[in-house]
C-alpha cells in the first residue's frame, strides 16, 4: 500500500465515521487508528473493520510521546505519510465544568503530535477545528478564515491554540500542515451529551429536552458524511498552510432544531423544558464556505431535509449503542449538568 493515514481520534463520532468513508473511498489506503478510548470514544463505532486488512487500531494518548511513537511504528513503510487529527476533548459543557483536560489533550497532544509527525516526514497533516475559534456572531455576518480569532469558552480556546501550534509549525519549520474550521456535525455515532442526538434520545422516552437560555442560539448545521468528504478533499487538494471553512448552509435556531425533531417524532412539544443559560453561550455561528468551493470544489450535497430523517431513524435503531453509551459515566455526567431530572 503507497498511502498510509494516520487517523487520531477515530473511534469518534466524526473520526469513526471518516475511518468508515475511507474504507469505502480509499480501499487501498492503509488507516492506523490512535485513540485513547475517553468516554467519547468507543469502539463499537468501528464495528466491521476489525480484521480488515489494512487497518490497524493503536490504543494511546496523543499526549503521551512513547503512544504517538507506537503508532508511528504501525504506520510505517508508506511512500505518502499522512495524518488526519481529530483528538480532542470536545464538548463545550465540559469544558466549563473543568478546563484541564482540554489544554492537555488539544494543546499539549496537538505539539506531541507535530513534533512526532514531522520527525517521521509526514507529507499532510491535517487539522480539524472549529468555527468556535472565532467567537460569536450577531444577527448578521459570516465567519470566513480571516476572521480574527476570538474563542470564549475553555473548550474554543483550546482549540485556537491547537490552531496557532499548527500554523506554527508550518511558519517555523515548513510542515505541511492544513486547517479545516467546521460548523456543528450531526450524524450518526455522536455521543449523546451533544444536543441532537441528546434530543433524539429524550424525546424517544419522552424526558424533557433541556433548552438552554431562550434557545434562539443559531448553529450551522453540518451532515458529517459531508464533513468527511470535504476533510478528504483538503487532504488531497487543499493548499499547504491554508484554513478552510466547511459549513452546511443550514443556520437553525435551537428551538426551531427540537420543535423539528418532536414533530418527525411524533413527540409533544410539552416535552421542552428551559434551563439555566450555558455561561457565556455564543450567540451564532454561521460559516462562508466560499474559498474550499472556490479553490477545492468541495459544497455540502446533504440538506436537513434528506439528512435530519437519516438521523433519527439511526438512533431509533440503535437503541443497544444509545443504551450502552448512556449508562455508568454518562449518567454522573448527566447529573452534574441538568441535576438530578
Ligand atoms: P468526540 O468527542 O466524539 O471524539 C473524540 C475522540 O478523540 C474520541 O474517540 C476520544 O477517545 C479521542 N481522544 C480524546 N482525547 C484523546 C487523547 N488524549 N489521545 C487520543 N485520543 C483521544 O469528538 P468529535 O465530535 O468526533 O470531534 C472530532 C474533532 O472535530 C475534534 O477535534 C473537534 O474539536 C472537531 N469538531 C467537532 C465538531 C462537532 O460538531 N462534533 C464541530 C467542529 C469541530
Ligand atoms: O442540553 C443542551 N441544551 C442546549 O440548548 C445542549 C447540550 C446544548 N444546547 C445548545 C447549546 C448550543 O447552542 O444547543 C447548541 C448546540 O450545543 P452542542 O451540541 O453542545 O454544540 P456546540 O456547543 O455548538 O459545539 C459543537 O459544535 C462545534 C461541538 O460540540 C463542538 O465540538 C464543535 O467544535
Amino acid at each position: 500500500m503507497t498511502t498510509t493515514v494516520l487517523v487520531t481520534g477515530g473511534a469518534g463520532f466524526i473520526g469513526s465515521n471518516f475511518v468508515h468513508m475511507l474504507a469505502e473511498l480509499r480501499p487501498d489506503w492503509r488507516v492506523v487508528n490512535l485513540d485513547a478510548l475517553t468516554y467519547a470514544g468507543n469502539l463499537e463505532n468501528l464495528k466491521g473493520l476489525d480484521g480488515r486488512k489494512g487497518y490497524a487500531f493503536v490504543h494511546g494518548d496523543i499526549t503521551k510521546p512513547e503512544d504517538v511513537e507506537r503508532a508511528f511504528t504501525s504506520a510505517s513503510g508508506a511512500k505518502n505519510l499522512f495524518v488526519v487529527h481529530f483528538a480532542a476533548e470536545s464538548h463545550v459543557d465540559r469544558s466549563i465544568l473543568g478546563g484541564l483536560p482540554f489544554v492537555n489533550t488539544n494543546v499539549v497532544g496537538t505539539q506531541v503530535l507535530l513534533d512526532a509527525s514531522r520527525r517521521h516526514g509526514v507529507a499532510r497533516f491535517v487539522h480539524v477545528s472549529t468555527d468556535e475559534v472565532y467567537g460569536s456572531l450577531g444577527a448578521t455576518g459570516l465567519f470566513r478564515e480571516d476572521t480574527p480569532l476570538a474563542p470564549n469558552s475553555p473548550y474554543s480556546a483550546s482549540k485556537a491554540g491547537s490552531d496557532l501550534l499548527v500554523r506554527a509549525a508550518h511558519h517555523t519549520h515548513g510542515f505541511a500542515t492544513l486547517i479545516t474550521r467546521c460548523s456543528n456535525n450531526y450524524g450518526p455515532y455522536q455521543f449523546p451529551e451533544k444536543f441532537l442526538p441528546l434530543m433524539i434520545a429524550n424525546a424517544s422516552e419522552d424526558k424533557p429536552i433541556p433548552v438552554y437560555g431562550d434557545g434562539l442560539y443559531v448553529r450551522d448545521w453540518l451532515y458529517v458524511r459531508d464533513h468527511c468528504e470535504a476533510i478528504l478533499a483538503v487532504l488531497e487538494k487543499g493548499k499547504l498552510g491554508e484554513v478552510y471553512n466547511i459549513g452546511g448552509n443550514n443556520e437553525v435556531a435551537n428551538i426551531d432544531l427540537v420543535k423539528a425533531v418532536l414533530k418527525a417524532l411524533g413527540k409533544p412539544e410539552s416535552l421542552i423544558t428551559y434551563v439555566k443559560d450555558r455561561p457565556g453561550h455564543d450567540r451564532r455561528y454561521a460559516i462562508d464556505a466560499s474559498k474550499i468551493k472556490a479553490e477545492i470544489g468541495w459544497a455540502p450535497r446533504f440538506t436537513f431535509r434528506d439528512a435530519l430523517p437519516l438521523t433519527i431513524r439511526w438512533y431509533q435503531e440503535q437503541k443497544d449503542w444509545l443504551a450502552r453509551v448512556r449508562s455508568g459515566a454518562y449518567r454522573e455526567y448527566y447529573a452534574t449538568q441538568y441535576g438530578a431530572r
